[in-house]
Order: structure tokens, then C-alpha cells, then sequence
């Protein structure tokens, strides 16, 4: 009897059959996706042997020195998303404008928001980083390219969302309609396999994730409610630090194991620093789908309406229990 876990192809193409009418091209992203990944993942593990560490000399649309992964990762998945066919948009965190693609051969049916390379300023350093993505049904008409308007949606409107880090192994976890799965690099095989099925938030959890160098640009109302969180005035027991500063490999951890990553707004970011679009909004998708939670600290980000492909946004994101306490005692006084 075969007992080896099922590849992330068969997983994907098992779960089509339940949708007699699909047409396949929703599986074409997803291993469109898997694939991209997988020649990310090659190239960051051999980062220190090549020529893709270091920095391109470039600034990003947002200000940002673009390493030479960040550009490698972004054509990778540039090119992977368009040879599906299957995508009629691109929105990406190193695309200033949109990519829009034509409705020929095939009309995408799909449109494609990713963050190539999350965490990137920490790859030369061997410390995980990973990729973020989600994926819209497209809203434009399907005779014309597609447009801005097949990415700017609430993320509510996700049609599925992942993320890959790659890290101490390489692991993949999408949000799908039957819940969260998490699929795991057999480097041997060159496939990722299913290692996590059914993925849950614990509804707490005992760490707290939050880059505390920022404390002094917090507002007073942040400060009391992370000095709370860490150590609660009701004798509850105090949580523990943990900060990787790669976005995707700190929500990996809570989801696994529970409890609360924080990027408030400061005095230096009033709007935040994360993106709304290919950072939050696919996070806050896939765990809300895993039972946990993620708010800009006033609404759920899955009700956020993105006004611009670089939006950015507070985020609060973890156990539903701790989202929701950190939520009631950030809340800022009124002022009389
Ligand atoms: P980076 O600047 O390395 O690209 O997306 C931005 C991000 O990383 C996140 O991955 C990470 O959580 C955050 O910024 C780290 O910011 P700080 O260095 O300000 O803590």
C-alpha cells in the first residue's frame, strides 16, 4: 500500500475534481506558483555561492534599495505567471504600474498580486526570508487587456493566498477553499509534499512578535498596549520575544504556533510600513481561513478596499483571542 504523502500537484488537481465545471486554469497559477517558488528557493540556498547577493544599485517604486534576489524573485514569478495563461494582471511590490496581459491566446481569468522576496534585506545574512502571494477572479471584460481594476480588491475577494519560506526547509502553505495546507520541498524530488494538512491558529498563544526598536515613534496608546501584552497587569504570565524581521517567516510561526506579530503605525510611518495588497491582505486571508485573525487595528484587513497597488497598512495578525485583546487596548482615548 502507498503510504508517501501526496504532492502538491495531486493535492491541487484532487481538489479540481470537486469543481466539475473548472477549466483547469486555477491549477495552472497554483503550479505556476509551486513552480516559482521552487526556483526561488534554489537560487536564496545558493545565495552566498553566486552573484545574487547584495544590492542592484536600484531604488523600488516605494524608495526601497531593490536587492539583486529582489529582481531575480520578481522576474521569476513575472514570467511563471505569464506562461500559465491563465492571468490577466501582475501586481507586484517591485512593479511600479501593473502588468497588464492581452486577451489572447487565452483570456486570463485570473489576476496575481506577489511580494517576490519578503524580508530581502535579511538574505545576505543566511536568515529565512520568503514569498507572498494571493490571487483575484478577474473583473475586467475579458476581450480587453487586463487592468488595474483586477487587483485592486478587498482582500475579502481572494479567491486563494500563500506563502513560501525558505528557510530551514522550504515550505509552502496555501489557503485553498477546503482550508489551509502546508507542503513541504522535497529537494531530492523536486516537489513539495504535503506535510501540514488542515492548518489551525491556536486561539492564543505565549509570543509576541514585534520589532521594539520602533517603541519611542509608538503612540502612547501602542506603547501601554504592547507593555501590556508582554506582561499583563492581572498576573497572567508574561509572553515571549520573538523577531525574525522577515514578515513571512515571523507569520509562519504564529501560525504554527500561536499568538501575536504586531507592525503598528509609528510617528515615522503613520499608515504603516507592511503593503496592503501582497503582504497583508494574502496573510490576513489564509489565517482568517486557518481560525485566526488579522485587523490594521480598527477593521479586519480582509475589509480594507486598496486604493493603489502600494497601499500600506498597520497589521495585527495572529491568535484570534490576543488580535482582539491587543485590538480593545490599543484603542486610542478620545480626545475631549
Ligand atoms: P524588509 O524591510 O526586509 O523587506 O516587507 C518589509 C519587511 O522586510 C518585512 O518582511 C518585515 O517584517 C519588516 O519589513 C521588517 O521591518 P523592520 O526592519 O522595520 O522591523
Amino acid at each position: 500500500m502507498e503510504t508517501r504523502p501526496l504532492t502538491l500537484t495531486e493535492y491541487i488537481t484532487r481538489s479540481q475534481q470537486a469543481f466539475p465545471q473548472a477549466t483547469g486554469a486555477f491549477t495552472l497559477v497554483m503550479q505556476g506558483f509551486a513552480l516559482g517558488c521552487k526556483i526561488i528557493s534554489r537560487e536564496v540556498n545558493a545565495a552566498g555561492l553566486g552573484q545574487l547577493i547584495g544590492l542592484t544599485g536600484r531604488r523600488n517604486v516605494q524608495g526601497e534599495i531593490v536587492a539583486r534576489m529582489d529582481e531575480f524573485s520578481n522576474d521569476t514569478l513575472v514570467k511563471t505567471m505569464t506562461r500559465t495563461g491563465a492571468v490577466c494582471a501582475i501586481g507586484s511590490e517591485e512593479l511600479a504600474v501593473p502588468i497588464r496581459l492581452p486577451a489572447s491566446p487565452t483570456p486570463g481569468e485570473y489576476s496575481a498580486v506577489f511580494d517576490p522576496l519578503d524580508g530581502s534585506s535579511n538574505v545576505d545574512y543566511a536568515v529565512p526570508v520568503g514569498t507572498i502571494f494571493g490571487v483575484y477572479r478577474r473583473r475586467s471584460p475579458r476581450e480587453q487587456l487586463g487592468g488595474v481594476e483586477d487587483l485592486l480588491q478587498p482582500p475579502r475577494d481572494l479567491i486563494a493566498a500563500g506563502y513560501a519560506v525558505y528557510g530551514s526547509s522550504t515550505i509552502l502553505v496555501l489557503a485553498l477553499h477546503d482550508g489551509v495546507h502546508g507542503f513541504t520541498l522535497d529537494p531530492s524530488l523536486g516537489e513539495f509534499l504535503l506535510s501540514h494538512p488542515d492548518m489551525k491558529v491556536p486561539p492564543r498563544g505565549k509570543i509576541l512578535s514585534v520589532n521594539t526598536g520602533n517603541r519611542f515613534l509608538w503612540s502612547d496608546a501602542t506603547q501601554r498596549a504592547v507593555a501590556e501584552m508582554e506582561k499583563p497587569r492581572d498576573g497572567k504570565p508574561a509572553r515571549t520575544m520573538r523577531y525574525v524581521g522577515s514578515l513571512v517567516a515571523d507569520a509562519h510561526r504564529t501560525l504554527l504556533a500561536g499568538g501575536l506579530f504586531l507592525y503598528p503605525a509609528d510617528a515615522a510611518q503613520p499608515a504603516g510600513k507592511l503593503r496592503l495588497l501582497y503582504e497583508a491582505g494574502p496573510l490576513a486571508f489564509l489565517f482568517e481561513k486557518a481560525g485566526g485573525a488579522a485587523t490594521d487595528g480598527v477593521r479586519p484587513i480582509l475589509d480594507r478596499d486598496p486604493k493603489t497597488l502600494h497601499d500600506r497598512t498597520p497589521l495585527i495578525l495572529g491568535s484570534r483571542e490576543d488580535v482582539a485583546r491587543f485590538a480593545e487596548l490599543s484603542v486610542e482615548p478620545a480626545t475631549t
